[in-house]
């Protein structure tokens, strides 16, 4: 299986995010991207370099004047005479209006940002197109028949980032774009499988009117766990999305036989809809050593996860999104695509 990966993301360091109360580093540093990379190498996976594709497949899923805020968001910082990271520090709440962007920076910053652990920094637009391009460059290699599955190392990750909202370490949606794109290049039906620890917000936001793209989620019960406010089980889709649209929740301290129960009646869901592709939103923050998660899966699990996965028998792109213990991150990515693969 090939690697698609993105020299930018080096350029989105350095930030911190504000987490229980505390300005922190960030958890989503540069040395995950590194330790995926090194392990991905050492298992013989050949790593190919992102292709360019421009904002054009982006302004497929996103808002156009959200992705130019996003883009000139550090500058206009540098011309309000901030220093530091780019965070909001006040949101648009329930009683207010959503329709009416201000031009100050920090109502800006409150309007489009959902979650204030998502610092903007100099280098960080480059690198959240730099994951978009990895996953582009996954989805044409399955599109073109080429490849049965490629695994797209993005980083930021980007399953929180919804039409016009940023939050939750990501700006761009690297699963929803890729997804759109392989819609528009002949695949009729694409769905995304979503195994992140969290609720892929911004993914169900994207797609939740339509019946093309069926975005199916296992995730911490957002009762507990950010991001709180979208992911429970009664969220199944509207309009001509109704049904295509599923969230299973699960507890707090889940183990891995009961989350390969949820992802057998998940693997289900994909069968019945008979997409072209499946996109898998792959965060590896469900594993036991996850500093900011709460499921208990080890990492032999994680291939067992991947040949649960393979057993859909459609060609796969996977997307690299969370996964907080650095030093076991690779690993865990690892023994998913080997599981796959059949190696193991
Ligand atoms: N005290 C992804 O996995 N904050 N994003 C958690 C824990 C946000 C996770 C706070 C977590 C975002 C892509
Ligand atoms: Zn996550």
């Amino acid at each position: 299986m090939k690697v698609i990966q993105s020299p930018l993301h080096i350029g989105h360091s350095g930030g911190v995010e504000f987490n229980e109360g505390q300005i922190v580093p960030c958890h989503e540093r540069p040395s995950r991207a590194e330790f995926i990379l090194k392990a991905v190498e050492d298992a013989g996976l050949p790593v190919l370099d992102a292709e360019p594709y421009g904002l054009d497949p982006v302004l497929r899923v996103h808002d156009e004047a959200f992705v130019a805020f996003l883009r000139d968001a550090w500058r206009l910082w540098q011309e309000a005479g901030r220093t530091g990271s780019v965070l909001p520090f006040t949101f648009a709440g329930r009683s207010m209006r959503r329709d009416r962007p201000p031009r100050d920076i920090d109502g800006l910053l409150g309007y489009y940002c959902f979650a204030a652990e998502t610092p903007i920094v100099e280098g960080t637009f480059d690198a959240a197109l730099g994951a978009v391009d990895c996953a582009l460059t996954g989805a044409a290699l399955i599109a073109g028949g080429r490849e049965r599955a490629a695994y797209a190392l993005c980083r930021p990750p980007g399953h929180h980032a919804a039409h016009s909202v940023y939050g939750g370490y990501c700006y761009l949606n690297n699963a929803a774009v890729a997804a759109q794109w392989l819609r528009d290049h002949g695949m009729e039906r694409v769905a995304v499988l979503d195994v992140d620890y969290h609720h892929g917000n911004g993914t169900q936001d994207i797609f939740y009117e339509r019946a093309d793209v069926q975005f199916v989620s296992l995730h911490a019960d957002p009762l507990l766990d950010f991001p709180y406010y979208l992911g429970h089980a009664d969220e199944t889709g509207a309009g001509a999305g109704e049904g295509f649209t599923v969230n299973l929740p699960l507890p707090w301290g889940t183990d891995w036989e009961g989350y390969a129960h949820t992802l057998g009646l998940a693997l289900d869901r994909v069968r019945a809809f008979q997409p072209d592709a499946v996109v898998v939103s792959l965060g590896v923050d469900t594993y036991v050593g996850d500093p900011i998660s709460r499921f208990t899966l080890t990492t032999d699990r994680y291939a067992e996860m991947g040949a649960m996965i393979e057993g859909l028998d459609l060609p796969t792109l996977f997307v690299q999104e969370g996964g907080y213990a650095v030093e076991a991150i690779g690993d865990n990515v690892v023994a998913t695509l080997e599981g796959f693969m059949g190696r193991r």
